[in-house]
């Protein structure tokens, strides 16, 4: 087809940006019958040669973008990677493109239950110890997100929940995350270059406890803590002693041997870890607060 004729015909998806999560969601579309299209800034994205072997009909367009693309389209599928506000996606916003990325998806078409992890450090580390502690008590739950593996890519899967470690790219472009448990590990200065202000960046993982049933927060830094607006169940941890019976701690026993303890219940002995360092009993409780 000439790239004249590309342009003029209206693709009512655009998928935008060609690494990883455009190509799940390419897979996903495709799966499901809906004709796209996909663009990316770069003539030669990571995954132009993938995309062209699975899907060489579709349409794709690299380097300078029409403009065309993007406003005549119902719906932009935005990798986390791209900021989702610059002249054009402001404009195609305006004219009532839908941009979405691939969480907002996920969640239209996910009807299990959801754990949601995020933070600006350890979030890699407690998703997998998470997924490792579900696989153990044998539950099958999939582990995918920020992580590596592109969330949409598990969607069909046989799991009964899902573990998504998220970043704040991915929480800016949903609206419907309900997740039956949320946690903002941490939270310190990050990709302040996409975030006008460090408020605007821990508002954006704050939005990981909208419509969240569950809270798990860390009690020595407040930025993690759900907002008063969001009126969920709260739980903590942190290397202190718990505050509540519902909240993760440190407890000494009798002998004066450290443990990870739920309230005044002591669960294991800290010396009993195969994971080192005081960060990591941060980490150990985080994961057993949403496993709980
Ligand atoms: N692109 C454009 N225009 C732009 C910018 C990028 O077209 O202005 C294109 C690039 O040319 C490239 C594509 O967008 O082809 C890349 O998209 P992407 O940066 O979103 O990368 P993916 O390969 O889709 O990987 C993303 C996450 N990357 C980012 O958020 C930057 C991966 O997280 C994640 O594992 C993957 O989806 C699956 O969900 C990585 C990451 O660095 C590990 N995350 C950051 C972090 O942890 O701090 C947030």
């Amino acid at each position: 087809m000439s790239i004249e004729k590309e342009m003029t015909q209206k693709h009512s998806t655009v998928v935008f940006g060609l690494g990883k999560t455009g190509l799940s969601c390419a897979r996903f579309l495709a799966a499901r019958g809906v004709e796209f299209c996909v663009a990316d800034t770069r003539e030669h994205p990571a995954g132009k040669n993938e995309l062209k072997r699975i899907f060489p009909d579709v349409n794709v367009f690299l380097g300078e973008i029409p403009r065309e693309i993007l406003l005549n389209a119902d719906q932009i599928l935005l990798s986390p990677g791209i900021a989702p506000s610059n002249s054009l996606l402001d404009e195609a916003r305006k004219s009532g493109v839908s941009i979405i990325g691939d969480l907002e998806m996920f969640v239209q078409h996910c009807d299990k239950p959801i754990i949601a992890i995020t933070g600006s450090n350890a979030k890699t580390t407690v998703t997998s110890l998470l997924g490792y502690l579900a696989a153990q008590c044998g539950k099958k739950m999939s582990v995918a997100g920020n992580i590596g593996t592109p969330m949409l890519d598990v969607l069909d899967d046989e799991s009964e929940a899902y573990i998504l470690e998220l970043s704040s790219f991915q929480l800016d472009l949903s609206e419907n995350l309900q997740a039956l448990a949320a946690t903002v590990l941490n939270i310190s200065e990050d990709h302040l270059d996409r975030y006008a202000s460090m408020n605007d960046y821990i508002s954006s993982k704050q939005r990981i406890y909208r419509h969240a049933k569950n809270a798990v927060f860390n009690r020595a830094d407040k930025n993690t803590e759900p907002s008063a607006d969001f009126c969920l169940n709260r739980i903590s941890f942190g290397l202190d002693e718990p505050v509540s019976f519902a909240d993760f701690g440190l407890l000494r026993n009798d002998g004066g041997k450290e443990y990870i303890a739920r309230g005044e219940v002591l669960l294991l002995p800290v010396d009993s870890l195969m994971l080192k360092g005081r960060h990591n009993l941060e980490n150990v409780m985080a994961a057993l607060a949403l496993g709980e």
